[in-house]
């Protein structure tokens, strides 16, 4: 056979979830000819992949979503809060709208992006063979797309069946009169336990550290109201709000501390944000020095232990899920919305098992084994989490021009210029990623205030000319500094979590988004074009 010609693309991106969608069609509108390649069977990101029983988001209606008005004007979600088949929904209505199939390839796992610098373009292979041209790669994997299973001793050994909420079948699972063992309690385990526990036969649930869950307050959205705000323009103002905001939600900190109101204003604020409200709103919308100030942060831990030894009985669980002394401060650890989570776990088919006074020893052939003895189970679920933030590059073959990969880059620590580039990675953005607003933010809407940024980078690329556009060193060096003086001023660092790399054992602890708010990161992404492009070297044509 002769040599086979390669496809060549203006843009390639990898993954169909929010963030490719909205680049594909900005990119698309401004000329350049664009394919998405994705790993899975269908779009939607992340939420093709976790379907596990109550996967859910955890953001409310109508910022989950792209804020395109011929998206959203006849597009109305279910539930305040939509589960999983709810978004795949919304994912194919956008990709019939945007008419996004055509340009899409699925079950194109990208395993390996190569800087042909003769070309100046990326080549990039996939799992089977594919190859295609770039001339620019953009990586839209989210942060959770390595997961991560804990090396328990035994587990190839277990008869029943195992499974990882991060890739649940696709088919589901029938779990009714079951025994099934549980492993974390993340936001994955803390959907599961509730939605499960009432059909199980036996649950046992092996906690590590007690989630400090909020309440939901879920609620059928009626589509004739949602339709009414629609009109009266109550979805523009909300999505509009969400620029000005820490972290892209529709609501921010108040601009009072702790200990300006009394102790009885204080149990106002928060009940009506934790019980009231729900949601988010008891962490992002509170006293503004809440997770600055440990003194500040001990009251909003007690009004919370205190709503939740309301809803438990059994002293024993109330002792493991609502210490008297806090795991953390409240709030550096991500806390899940729950729906009747601790009505769920005080049932009697409900087991808790702290992993900390009883550390799962060994998994048998027949159950999970602690020095309490052995818990005979049929089935065992993992929602252990991932190698979150950072692993979804770092696993991939993506080499730069001094012909590292990006695990290389990171070897020393993780580095980049401003949560979008690296210096070694021409031509190269990353959506949704390490140090960005990304965990501390609401994804879509994070992901379009980079989009935008990429369409206004890509409009000045056009206009200069340019073919090659790489991050500056020094750009890279200031964004780390600034990470960690942001980090550093909150109480973030003093819980073990996946924010900072903490749950996977042996990994560098290090902050992994970017604290300091959508605000700034946005207009930081913006200076750095000021200037003829200050934060970037490039080249052009003729250059
Ligand atoms: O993963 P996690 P997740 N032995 O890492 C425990 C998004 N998300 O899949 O806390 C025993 O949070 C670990 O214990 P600990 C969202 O951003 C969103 O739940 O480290 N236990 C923890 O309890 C979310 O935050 C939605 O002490 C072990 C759990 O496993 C992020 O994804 C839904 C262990 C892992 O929890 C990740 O969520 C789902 C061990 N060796 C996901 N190792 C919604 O929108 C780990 N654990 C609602």
């Amino acid at each position: 056979m002769g040599s086979h010609q390669i496809e060549q693309v203006d843009v390639l991106l990898v993954g169909a979830g929010f963030a490719s969608f909205t680049l594909l069609n900005r990119l698309r509108n401004l000329g350049y000819s664009v394919r998405i390649f994705e790993k899975g069977g269908a779009s939607g990101g992340i939420w093709y992949w976790n379907c596990y029983p109550g996967a859910r988001v955890d953001t409310d209606t109508p910022i989950y979503q792209l804020f395109d008005k011929e998206l959203w004007e006849d597009f109305t979600f279910k539930e305040r809060y939509p589960g999983w088949q709810d978004l795949r929904r919304y994912f194919k209505h956008v990709e019939k709208k945007w008419n996004i199939r055509d340009y899409t390839s699925f079950n194109k796992n990208v395993d390996s992006a190569i800087f042909d610098e003769g070309r100046q373009q990326w080549l990039v292979e996939c799992a089977d063979g594919t190859e295609i041209y770039a001339k620019w790669f953009i990586p839209c994997i989210g942060f959770a797309s390595k997961r991560y299973t804990p090396p328990f001793p035994g587990l190839g050994n277990f008869k029943g069946d195992i499974y990882h909420t991060a890739v649940w079948p696709q088919h589901g699972v029938n779990l009714k009169g079951k025994r099934v063992a549980e492993i974390g309690t993340g936001a994955s385990g803390i959907q599961v336990i509730q939605e499960i526990g009432p059909v199980v036969k036996e649950l046992t649930v092996y906690q590590r550290t007690p989630n400090l869950c909020l309440p939901m307050n879920q609620r059928m959205l009626d589509p004739q109201e949602e339709e009414e705000k629609k009109k009266n323009g109550w979805y523009e103002t909300e999505m509009e709000k969400t620029r000005d905001t820490f972290a892209g939600f529709s609501y921010d900190f108040m601009e009072k501390n702790t200990f300006d109101d009394t102790a009885e204003e204080r149990e106002k604020v928060y009940h009506n944000l934790m019980v009231e409200e729900g949601g988010f709103k008891f962490w992002l919308a509170t006293y503004k020095d809440m997770l600055f100030d440990l003194k500040a942060n001990e009251p909003a831990y007690n009004f919370w232990r205190q709503q939740v030894l309301k809803r438990v009985k059994d002293p024993e669980k109330q002792r493991l899920l609502a210490p008297e002394v806090a795991p953390h401060p409240w709030g550096t650890k991500r806390p899940s919305l729950e729906q009747r989570f601790y009505e769920v776990v005080d049932q009697p088919n409900v087991k808790i098992i702290d992993v900390n006074e009883n550390p799962i020893e060994e998994v048998t052939a027949t159950g999970l084994r602690t020095k309490q003895g052995l818990v005979e189970v049929d089935v065992i679920i993992l929602a252990t989490g991932f190698d979150s933030v950072t692993g979804s590059l770092a696993q991939l073959n993506i080499q730069g021009t001094k012909g590292g990969t990006i695990a290389d880059h990171w070897k020393d620590g993780t580095k980049t210029a401003m949560g979008i580039a690296m210096p070694e990675f021409p031509n190269m953005f990353f959506l949704y990623g390490p140090q960005a607003p990304t965990a501390f933010s609401s994804g879509p809407t994070c992901t379009q205030f980079q989009a935008e940024w990429v369409e206004k980078t890509f409009k000045m690329i056009q206009d200069k000319g340019i073919t090659r556009l790489e991050a500056t060193p020094e750009s890279e060096e200031d964004w780390c500094k600034r990470m960690n003086e942001k980090w550093n001023a909150t109480l973030f660092p003093l819980a073990k979590s996946w924010y900072q790399g903490a749950n996977i054992p042996g990994r560098k602890v290090e902050p992994l988004n970017w604290s300091g708010g959508l605000v700034e990161y946005v207009n930081t992404l913006n200076r750095s074009l000021e200037n003829d492009m200050q934060g970037w070297k490039y080249s052009t044509a003729t250059a």
